[in-house]
């Protein structure tokens, strides 16, 4: 297939696309470097360097022979998105291209602006543009477990039957999400709804969880091809980050009582949703929405993880209970359903002591990049 990565400088637009290269598929990737621009804004570094996205594909061909077509741009500009989709007709697209931190879109009016101007105004582009040239393509977006929240109810794979007065009928599962950034989320996913009623359009909607790690298959042949691994609060996914704090000697950061449970994955099996997604395409005209995630935690459970295996390494690791600068159940129930990708034929990379520690063992070589001022800044909801 030819695939279109939007966000493909992403922590997992990046590693995505080497993934998808190696299955035989033909990749373009498109980036704005919006992250990077706003790492730097918040005065933010991942802990070490990545090379930029035309260097990325250098390397990656020098490795693996496959080359990678890359537009740099802006795709709320439909002018970019025109010459995208005209030089590169793509038979799906991967749609990661959204501003993707709860903490940054809370830090104030400027940064909720941006995200939303940014994601809906992006994902409405895809829409058109997929409708203008390539109306037959499958279009695989990244949607979050977040659009949920945590309802007292188990979450269903995006819809729910509800039977009202005796009558019954299927809806989108009822969204109430803890952040502006999840909030884009919801808006994004109805839009795509809208145009897959009205248009008849193809798309999957994955709602995925907090990811964890950064190796891969691909990353493994060349350490500059290793994603972002962003630490701080406003970039950093909380199992990175507590990787981080256990080898900064900073105790982990626990927000209020730590009973936030969530459906965690680690990065490799992002790639291979993803991937089974795109080669599993939805029918014509349908929303299919995937669950993704593999594992439920809670932040607690995380926290208790990630102590034994630094204590077995020799850190000294300690878990601390910070004041929760989120607005969020601290206690709650969560039973989410999450069988469609395993019935794609998903095989999970489970949360054990080798994952965590091969990830200890890298970030120790990185301790000297370690600012322990990016840890917590408490970027507060209200
Ligand atoms: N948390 C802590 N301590 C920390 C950081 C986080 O207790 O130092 C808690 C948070 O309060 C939250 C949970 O850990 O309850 C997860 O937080 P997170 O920062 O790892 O994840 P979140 O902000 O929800 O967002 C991340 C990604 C986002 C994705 C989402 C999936 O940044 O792009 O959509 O995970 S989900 O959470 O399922 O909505």
């Amino acid at each position: 297939m030819r695939i279109l990565i939007l966000g493909g400088d992403g922590y997992l637009g990046w590693p995505t696309a080497m993934h998808l290269t190696t299955k035989g598929h033909e990749v373009a990737v498109v980036d704005n470097y919006l992250r990077r621009r706003l790492c730097r804004e918040v005065n933010v570094d991942p802990l070490f360097e990545v090379p930029n996205l035309h260097q990325r594909c250098t390397i990656w061909e020098s490795i693996s022979g496959y080359q990678m077509p890359v537009f740099i741009g802006e795709l709320t500009e439909w002018e970019f998105v025109k010459e995208v989709f005209r030089s590169f007709t793509p038979d799906a697209i991967v749609h990661y291209a959204e501003q993707p931190s709860a903490p940054y879109s809370m830090l104030n009016r400027r940064a909720a602006s941006l995200t939303l101007q940014n994601n809906l105004t992006v994902t409405a582009n895809v829409i058109f543009a997929v409708r203008e040239y390539c109306p037959q393509a499958h279009s695989v977006k990244l949607g979050t477990m977040g659009e949920y929240g945590t309802p007292k109810i188990d979450i269903e794979e995006g819809w729910l039957e509800v039977e009202h007065k005796g009558r019954r009928h299927k809806f989108l599962y009822p969204r109430q999400a803890g952040s502006l950034y999840h909030t884009t989320k919801i808006m994004d996913t109805d839009l795509l709804w809208f145009y897959v009623r009205t248009w008849g359009l193809r798309v999957t909607d994955l709602m995925q969880g907090p990811v964890y790690g950064l190796f891969t298959d691909e990353t493994d042949q060349n350490n500059r091809l290793l994603p972002f691994f962003n630490y701080d609060e406003i970039f950093g996914t909380v199992l990175n980050r507590f990787v981080v704090q256990a080898v900064a000697g900073y105790p982990l950061t626990v927000y209020g009582k730590g009973g936030q449970t969530r459906g965690y994955l680690n990065i490799r099996d992002t790639l291979n949703c993803v991937r089974l997604s795109l080669e599993n395409p939805a029918e014509k005209g349908e929303l299919r929405i995937f669950n993704q995630f593999t594992e439920t935690f809670s932040v607690n459970a995380l926290a208790k993880k990630v102590r034994a295996v630094g204590n077995s390494m020799g850190l000294r690791v300690q878990i601390e209970h910070v004041e929760n600068p989120r607005i969020e159940a601290e206690e709650h129930y969560y039973n989410p359903t999450h069988t469609g990708l395993l019935e794609l034929g998903l095989e999970p990379h489970y949360l054990t002591e080798d994952t965590l520690s091969r990830m200890i063992d890298f970030v120790m070589a990185h301790k000297g990049r370690i600012q322990n001022e990016q840890i917590f800044r408490k970027v507060k909801w209200a």
